[in-house]
């Protein structure tokens, strides 16, 4: 649909000299896209080199008929544009606008037509003089002055194929390669990384080669396309009109490693600090895409997180001391490994250990156990009796019943009582939530952690069954030890580690007695928690248990 003030116009594959069947890399645009005139459409590619089809005016795309892997040769429909109807859309050479094309498709230059610009700003390389260096210069840049040098690409003695790339170069709005109107070898360079240049400002002294490849995506007799097209008025192309040579592994020519990307990539890896060279492009032969700048760059950010700013552990060929074999990770400890390391990294981690007098108690969940378990088919394990006394801890002390919000000073303490339970499985260690523990009675909580713990063995959890937890208990008492540093399980800001109760001599009332004592690792996050309050809380934990009444009362 148009309207009297608009026109949809067809756009298609401008004459590529001597290729065809070229393969479509990349689509840049969809419909609805609104685009400026020089916006790159399409991105080409042959075996020597890449470049992109340009807008030929100022529109938004209608209809795209072409995808990526398609093969296109000269006038193929690209896409229809639909544009203001009134100003004819500049073309190259726009000071004398050839009439005829002003708004038919093709209307976009040619790249020979790019050329014949770029060639009047470039030296001329006559066959005939090959063996006498040729002045290149900056082509015409369209209204932009002073242009900043981003790269030099290629070093006095290289041998540059026609097409090449010598320097990119940068604006606020885009970034474009000045390539090599001819093959030859780099005699003298005249600019440096930083300098600023306009039209006409000598690059490089190239010696034209007596045997001039062939296979560049050009029109016979002229240079490769300008960069970006020089006479577009509002050269503000989200990834500009360029010809690029192919780069990987080495650009031809060059003699040189040159990461092959586009300049709009370049562009975006100089602004995000990424260095090409260590990316492997995922495009059509190795053309690294924005996307693969985004996943290096999200690797990135995770391995720092993970520990990356650190020195790296070495690794060793251990064979060379013994046999050995190699043991893949489990998808657990692959997803826990880096969690253990973030909060290993970020949280300053104190233990506080306790013991706890729970002769009683374990007195009374055996006679329970005899009782009404054997009823109800239950056994009950001391896990959910330090639950409900955790419960009556995190009450007293709902600092620890917190996370810390870093980024705003906030410290959010939580009201409800979901707790974490480190289970041991075949795969790794997993931590399911046991929800609402203050409202549940001993042999619910019992009856619970076996549920979860036989879901987690069998790796059946959910997600759900993950979240939402507040603290976390660690119970290595059915295995031994007599403490150890369990890491907090962040968000939260603790966690307690339960080690194997032991019958040991207490001295009381001037002798000895024997009392089972449960050891206790409190980890703590000292941002949030002060030692003193760490004791608080194990000693009200202790005494909930020693007390062992509150244990037992009913549900809130
Ligand atoms: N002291 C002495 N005995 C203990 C004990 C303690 N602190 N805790 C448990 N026991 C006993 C139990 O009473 C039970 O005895 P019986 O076999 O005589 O009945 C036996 O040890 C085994 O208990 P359990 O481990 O099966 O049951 P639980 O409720 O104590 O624990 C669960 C359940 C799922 C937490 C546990 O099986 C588990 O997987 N623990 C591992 C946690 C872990 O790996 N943590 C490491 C974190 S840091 O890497």
């Amino acid at each position: 649909m148009t309207t009297d003030q608009s026109a949809i116009q067809p756009v298609t594959v401008p004459n590529l000299g001597d290729f065809h069947d070229v393969d479509v890399i990349e689509v840049l645009v969809k419909p609805g896209d609104r685009v400026e005139a020089g916006a790159s459409l399409i991105t080409l590619e042959t075996d020597k080199a890449a470049m992109d089809v340009p807008a030929p005016f100022a529109g938004t795309v209608r209809e795209l008929r072409v995808k990526t892997g398609a093969k296109v040769s000269q006038g193929d429909a690209i896409l229809t544009l639909e544009t203001a109807a009134s100003p004819p859309p500049k073309t190259q050479g726009d000071q004398n606008p050839p009439p005829a094309k002003s708004r038919t498709a093709p209307v976009e230059p040619t790249p020979a037509q790019q050329g014949d610009s770029a060639a009047s700003q470039q030296a001329d390389p006559k066959p005939a003089e090959k063996s006498t260096p040729q002045l290149v210069s900056v082509p015409n840049l369209g209204d932009f002055h002073d242009v900043d040098i981003i790269e030099v690409l290629v070093k006095s003695g290289d041998r540059v194929e026609a097409g090449a790339s010598l320097i990119t170069l940068e604006t606020d709005k885009a970034a474009m390669d000045v390539p090599a109107p001819f093959a030859g070898i780099v005699r003298e360079l005249r600019v440096k990384t930083g300098a600023k240049v306009s039209q006409g400002h000598a690059i490089a002294m190239i010696e034209p080669s007596a045997d001039p490849t062939p296979a560049q995506p050009r029109a016979p007799d002229t240079p490769p396309p300008p960069v970006s097209r020089p006479d577009t008025p509002h050269p503000e192309p989200a990834r500009p009109s360029r010809s690029e040579t192919r780069s990987n592994p080495t650009a031809p020519g060059t003699g040189r490693l040159k990461p092959y990307a586009g300049p709009a990539v370049r562009k975006l890896a100089r602004e995000l600090g990424v260095d090409l060279a260590r990316l492997s492009g995922s495009g059509t032969r190795g053309r690294i895409l924005a996307l693969d700048i985004q996943t290096y760059v999200r690797r990135a950010l995770e391995h720092t997180q993970g520990g990356g700013m650190l020195p790296e552990v070495p690794v060793y060929d251990y064979s060379r001391f013994g046999e050995i074999e190699r043991q893949p990770l489990t998808r657990i400890q692959k997803i826990s490994g880096p969690r253990l390391v973030a909060s290993w990294l970020n949280i300053p981690h104190v233990t506080q250990h306790d013991q706890i007098d729970i002769t009683e108690v374990d007195a009374l969940r055996v006679q329970l156990n005899q009782g009404e378990g054997k009823r109800y088919g239950i056994k009950l394990t001391l896990l959910p009796f330090v639950m409900k006394a955790a419960v009556q801890a995190l009450q007293d002390h709902p600092v620890v019943n917190a996370s810390l919000d870093v980024a705003q000073h906030m410290l959010i303490i939580k009201k409800y009582f979901h707790l974490g339970f480190a289970v041991d499985t075949p795969e790794g260690l997993v931590v399911p939530v046991l929800r609402d523990v203050n409202r549940k009675n001993l042999w619910t909580l019992a009856r619970e952690i076996s549920t979860l713990a036989d879901k987690a063995r069998k790796g059946a959890l959910t997600a759900s069954d993950f979240q939402g937890g507040c603290f976390t208990i660690s119970s290595l008492g059915g295995i031994g030890g007599t403490g150890f540093t369990p890491i907090i399980n962040a968000p939260e800001v603790a966690i307690l580690g339960v080690s194997r109760a032991e019958l040991k001599p207490v001295w009381r009332e001037g002798r000895f007695v024997p009392r089972l004592l449960l050891p206790l690792s409190l980890s703590y996050d000292h941002r949030v928690i002060d030692g003193a309050r760490a004791v608080r809380f194990t000693r009200t934990l202790a005494e909930a248990l020693e007390r062992y009444d509150g244990v037992l009362d009913p549900p809130d």
